[in-house]
C-alpha cells in the first residue's frame, strides 16, 4: 500500500526542539504520532545516546505534513520529568512511599479482599488521557466489567457529552459525529471553539491553522462566533461577539432565517432524513428578533449569517466547548446538525461528513437499536445515566451521601477531577471520605494525593501508539501506528489494567494470560461478524498469524486485518495489517472521507432523526430562557493556551515559563467601571465559590465577560509537582456550580457562569 502525497500544502513548521550538540553516537530517527491532543500530529523524534535530541513535525506524514505545536516537542521532557512516577506509591501514615509493582498489587488485593465493597460501593472516574492511549481504548471495558458498578463517571460530562447525546438521538450512535469537512468546504461557521489554540476537538485533523488558511485560499469564508476575540477569531474573515450561553438561540434563529428566506434544501441525503418539518415547527418562536436581546446579535446579522451559509457552494458548521458546556449544550449540538441538514450540507463533501476508522467494520445496511436516555438511575443520588455514566458533578455526593449506600472505593484512571470538575472544593473534601482509592496515573497530584495506591504507566515514548478513539472522528483516513522509542522499564498501562481486572475478578494476576484472553475474544468476534473480512474463518488458524507485542498491538492487528480495509489475513492482499503500518512509518493515506448515509445510521428507523422526541421536549426550556431577562452579573467563560493541556502539563518548565497565564481577562470598560487596574488582584465570586487572581485588562473579551483558564490551582499539600506548584494559579472550577447542568446530557455548565468581580 503506497503513501500518497499530502492532501494539502502548507503547515506551520514551528522551530521548536533542542539544539543538536556534538556528536557521540549516530542519530536514530523515530516517527510517531503525538498522543497529547486530538490533532494526532506525526512527529520526527531524533534520539542519540538514549536521549531525545530533537522533536519536530514529520514532514512526510500524509495527514500533518510537518505541523507540530509546542506540546508535541515536549515528549522528551515528559520522559525526563523527575516527577513522572517510575514506581507505584502507597500511602502509609499519611505519606506516599515508593513500593514495587508487586507490593502495590498485593496491597490492592489485600485491601479489596478485606473491605468487600458491594457493586454500589465501587466507583470509577476516567479522565481525558485515557482517550489518547491504546490501554484506554481497549482495556477499560473489561476493567469496568470487573468493577461491576453503575457508578461510572468521566470527564465527558464536563466536555462533549451533549454531542454524544444529540448524535445518538439523531443517528442512533453516540460516537457518530458529523464532522466539518475542513479540506473541502467553502464556508466554515465556528461557534465556541478555538482550534488555533486547542488544535481541534471532535474533528481530528492536524494543522487547523493551515487547514483554515486553505479555506481562505480557496476563496471560502470563515466566521467565528465567540464572546472572546479568540486566536481563531483573529484569523477568521468575520468575528461575531455573542453573550455566553446563548448559542442555541442564535443557531435556532439562523435555521429560522434559512426557512424564512425559502432556502431549505435537504440535498443528497434527503431520502434518508425524517422529521424535518417537526423540527422546524418546534423552533418557530426562536426568531432573529426575539433571540437578539439575549444573544446580543442583531436580527440583521443573524439573517446574514444564514444567507452566507446558504449561498456558499458547501458549508460546514462546527461548535465545541463554548457551545457544548452550557445549559443548552445538547440542543445547540442538535441545532448545528439541523443547520447542516436544512441547507443540504449533511453527508456531503465540504459539509458535515461522518468519519470511518480503519480498524472498524462498517455496517452494510442502515438501522439498529436506537438510543435511550435514563436506562438506569444512581441508587445514591437518583441521577440518570447518560450514555452509560452519571454526571461527574454528582461524584462528590455519591461519596458523601448518608442515604445508605455510597461509594467507598474509587478508582481513577488518567483523571484529575479535583481540578477539572465542578465544585472542586467539595470533591476534594469528599475524596477524604473514601475507604479506599486507587489511581492509575503518572503524577502525585491534587487528585491522586487522595489515593492509597498510585500505579504509574510509563511515559509516552516508552509505549506503542495507535489512536483507537480518534480514527473514527478523523477528517482524513490515515491509520498510523507507532512503536515505542525507548524500551519500557515499568509495566505498560494495559498490564496495570490487566492485573487490576484480574484482582477484581478474584483470579490470579497474570497479565500475559489476560492479553491472550482478550485476543481470543477479539478473534472470535471477528470470525462471527458478518461485516468482517474473515467471517467463518477458524480463529485458531488466524491467531497463529497475528503479529505484534502481546496486548493492544496484537489486538490491533486483528482489528485492522478483519476491518474495512484489512488484508483479511491474506484474503485481501494489499490490505491493512499491523505489519503494513509498521512498514509505513509515516502512515497509510486512505484518503478523504466518503458519504456514509444511510448505512452508518443506527437509529431504529434507519433514517436520520431530525426531530428526536427528547430534543423536542426540551425546547420549551430554551424558549423560557429566551423570554426571561438576562442576568445583570458578569459571565465567566474559560480559555485554553497553546502550551497547556488541561491540568496536567503545567509541570514542564518549557511549557509554563513566561508571563502568568492564569489571569482573569476583563474588558477595559468593565475594568474602569469596577476600578480595576492591569495586574491588580481581583476577587471573582460565583454562587458556589470565589477565587482571587490577577486581572488582565484586554478588549479581547466582550463587555460583561470574564475569562479564566481551567486546569490551574496546583496548591494542594502532599503533591509531587515541583514545577507546577511553583506556578500554581487558581482553580476556576471552584466557581463552577455542579447543579447547573444540561438535563439531556448531564453536562455541567462551564461557560456562561454568572459571577461578580470585586477589586482585591
Ligand atoms: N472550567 C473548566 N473545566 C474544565 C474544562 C473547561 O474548559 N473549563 N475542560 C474540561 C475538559 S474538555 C476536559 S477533557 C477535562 C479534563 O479532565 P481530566 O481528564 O480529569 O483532567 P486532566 O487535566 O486531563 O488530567 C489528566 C490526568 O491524567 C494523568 N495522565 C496523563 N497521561 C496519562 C496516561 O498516559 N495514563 C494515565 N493513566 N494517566 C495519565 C495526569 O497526570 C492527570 O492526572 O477538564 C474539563 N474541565
Ligand atoms: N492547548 C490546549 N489544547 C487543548 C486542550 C488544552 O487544555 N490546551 N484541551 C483539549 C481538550 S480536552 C478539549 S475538549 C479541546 C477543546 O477545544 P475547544 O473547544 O476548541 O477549546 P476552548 O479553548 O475551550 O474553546 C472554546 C471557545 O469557546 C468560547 N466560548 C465560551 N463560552 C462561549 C459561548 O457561550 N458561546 C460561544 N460561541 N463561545 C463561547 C471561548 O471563548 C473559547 O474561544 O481542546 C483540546 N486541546
Ligand atoms: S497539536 Fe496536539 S497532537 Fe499536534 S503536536 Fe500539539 S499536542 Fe501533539
Ligand atoms: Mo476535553
Amino acid at each position: 500500500m503506497s503513501v500518497r502525497p499530502p492532501p494539502y500544502i502548507g503547515g506551520r513548521h514551528y522551530p521548536f526542539g533542542g539544539s543538536v550538540g556534538s556528536k557521540t553516537a549516530p542519530d536514530e530517527i523515530h516517527y510517531r504520532v503525538c498522543p497529547l491532543c486530538e490533532a494526532t500530529c506525526g512527529l520526527e523524534v531524533t534520539v542519540r545516546d538514549a536521549k531525545v535530541r530533537r522533536i519536530r513535525g514529520d514532514r512526510d506524514d500524509p495527514f500533518s505534513a510537518g505541523f507540530i505545536c509546542p506540546k508535541g516537542s515536549t515528549l522528551g521532557h515528559l520522559q525526563e520529568d523527575p516527577d513522572w512516577l517510575r514506581h507505584p506509591l502507597i500511602r502509609r501514615d499519611g505519606e506516599h512511599v515508593p513500593v514495587t509493582f508487586d507490593e502495590a498489587f498485593e496491597h490492592i488485593a489485600l485491601r479489596l479482599g478485606e473491605l468487600e465493597f458491594s457493586s454500589g460501593e465501587r466507583g470509577v472516574y476516567l479522565g481525558n488521557p485515557s482517550v489518547h492511549n491504546p490501554a484506554g481504548g481497549l482495556y477499560i471495558k473489561p476493567l469496568l466489567r470487573a468493577l461491576g458498578t453503575f457508578n461510572i463517571f468521566t470527564a465527558s460530562t464536563v466536555d462533549q457529552m451533549p454531542r454524544h447525546i444529540s448524535s445518538a438521538l439523531m443517528y442512533g450512535d453516540p460516537g457518530l459525529f458529523a464532522l466539518p469537512d475542513l479540506d473541502r468546504t467553502d464556508h466554515l461557521l465556528i461557534l465556541g471553539a478555538d482550534p488555533l489554540v486547542s488544535n481541534g476537538s471532535l474533528a481530528t485533523a492536524p494543522d487547523w491553522p493551515g487547514r483554515l488558511r486553505g479555506i481562505q485560499e480557496r476563496g471560502g469564508k470563515i466566521t467565528v462566533v465567540d464572546p472572546r476575540y479568540s486566536q481563531t477569531a483573529k484569523v477568521a474573515d468575520e468575528f461575531i461577539s455573542i453573550v455566553p450561553g446563548t448559542d442555541a438561540l442564535l443557531l435556532a434563529a439562523i435555521v429560522n432565517s434559512v426557512v424564512e428566506a425559502g432556502n431549505v434544501t435537504l440535498g443528497r441525503a434527503a431520502q434518508h432524513i425524517a422529521g424535518v418539518e417537526i423540527a422546524l415547527a418546534a423552533i418557530t418562536r426562536l426568531t432573529p428578533e426575539r433571540v437578539a436581546p439575549r444573544t446580543g446579535i442583531s436580527a440583521e446579522t443573524t439573517r446574514r449569517l444564514a444567507a452566507d451559509f446558504c449561498s456558499a457552494e458547501t458549508a460546514a458548521v462546527y461548535g465545541r466547548m463554548g457551545v457544548h458546556t452550557t445549559q443548552f449544550g445538547t440542543l445547540a449540538s442538535w441545532l448545528t446538525d439541523l443547520l447542516a441538514i436544512v441547507t443540504g450540507n449533511l453527508d456531503v463533501p465540504g459539509g458535515l461528513m461522518f468519519g470511518q476508522s480503519s480498524h472498524g467494520r462498517s455496517a452494510v445496511r442502515p438501522g439498529g437499536k436506537g438510543f435511550s436516555l435514563g436506562r438506569w438511575e444512581s441508587e445514591i443520588t437518583g441521577a440518570q445515566e447518560r450514555n452509560g455514566e452519571f454526571p461527574v458533578a454528582t461524584l462528590a455526593q455519591s461519596i458523601t451521601s448518608s442515604n445508605g449506600t455510597r461509594i467507598r472505593f474509587l478508582l481513577t484512571v488518567a483523571g484529575n477531577p479535583v481540578l477539572s470538575t465542578p465544585d472542586s472544593a467539595v470533591l476534594d473534601e469528599a475524596l477524604t471520605h473514601l475507604d479506599f482509592m486507587v489511581s492509575i496515573d503518572p503524577y502525585l497530584n491534587d487528585t491522586t494525593r487522595h489515593a492509597e495506591v498510585i500505579l504509574p504507566p510509563p511515559p509516552p515514548l516508552e509505549r506503542s501508539h495507535y489512536d483507537f478513539a480518534l480514527g473514527g472522528i478523523s477528517l482524513r483516513r490515515v491509520p498510523r501506528w507507532s512503536p515505542p522509542v525507548f524500551a519500557a522499564t515499568t509495566p505498560q498501562e494495559h498490564d496495570l489494567m490487566a492485573r487490576l481486572t484480574q484482582i477484581l475478578r478474584g483470579s490470579a494476576q497474570d497479565p500475559a494470560a489476560f492479553h491472550e484472553e482478550m485476543l481470543t475474544a477479539v478473534l472470535e468476534r471477528a470470525v462471527s461478524d458478518p461485516r468482517s473480512r474473515v467471517i467463518g474463518e477458524d480463529p485458531e488458524r488466524l491467531g497463529a498469524l497475528v503479529t505484534g507485542a502481546p496486548g493492544p498491538d496484537r489486538i490491533l492487528d486483528v482489528l485492522l486485518r478483519a476491518g474495512d480495509d484489512g488484508d483479511g489475513f491474506g484474503l485481501q492482499p494489499g490490505g491493512l495489517s499491523l505489519a503494513v503500518l509498521r512498514e509505513n512509518s509515516h502512515g497509510v493515506d486512505l484518503g478523504e472521507l466518503v458519504e456514509r448515509l444511510p448505512n452508518a445510521l443506527r437509529t431504529e428507523s434507519g433514517q436520520v432523526e431530525a426531530a428526536p422526541e427528547p430534543i423536542i421536549a426540551d425546547l420549551p426550556r430554551l424558549t423560557d430562557f429566551m423570554d426571561r431577562p438576562a442576568d445583570s452579573r458578569m459571565y465567566l467563560i474559560g480559555r485554553r493556551h497553546l502550551r497547556s493541556n488541561n491540568s496536567w502539563m503545567h509541570n514542564l518548565k518549557i511549557l509554563v515559563k513566561g508571563k502568568d497565564r492564569c489571569t482573569a481577562q476583563i474588558h477595559p470598560d468593565d475594568a474602569s467601571r469596577l476600578e480595576i487596574e492591569q495586574g491588580m488582584a481581583v476577587l471573582v465570586r460565583s454562587a458556589v465559590g470565589e477565587v482571587s487572581l490577577p486581572a488582565e485588562i484586554t478588549s479581547d473579551v466582550g463587555v460583561g465577560v470574564v475569562s479564566i483558564p481551567h486546569g490551574w490551582g496546583h496548591t494542594s499539600v502532599g503533591t509531587q509537582l515541583s514545577v507546577a506548584s511553583l506556578n500554581a494559579g487558581v482553580n476556576t472550577n471552584l466557581l463552577t456550580d455542579g447543579t447547573v447542568r444540561d438535563p439531556l446530557s448531564g453536562n455541567t455548565q462551564l461557560n456562561g457562569i454568572p459571577v461578580e468581580i470585586l477589586p482585591g
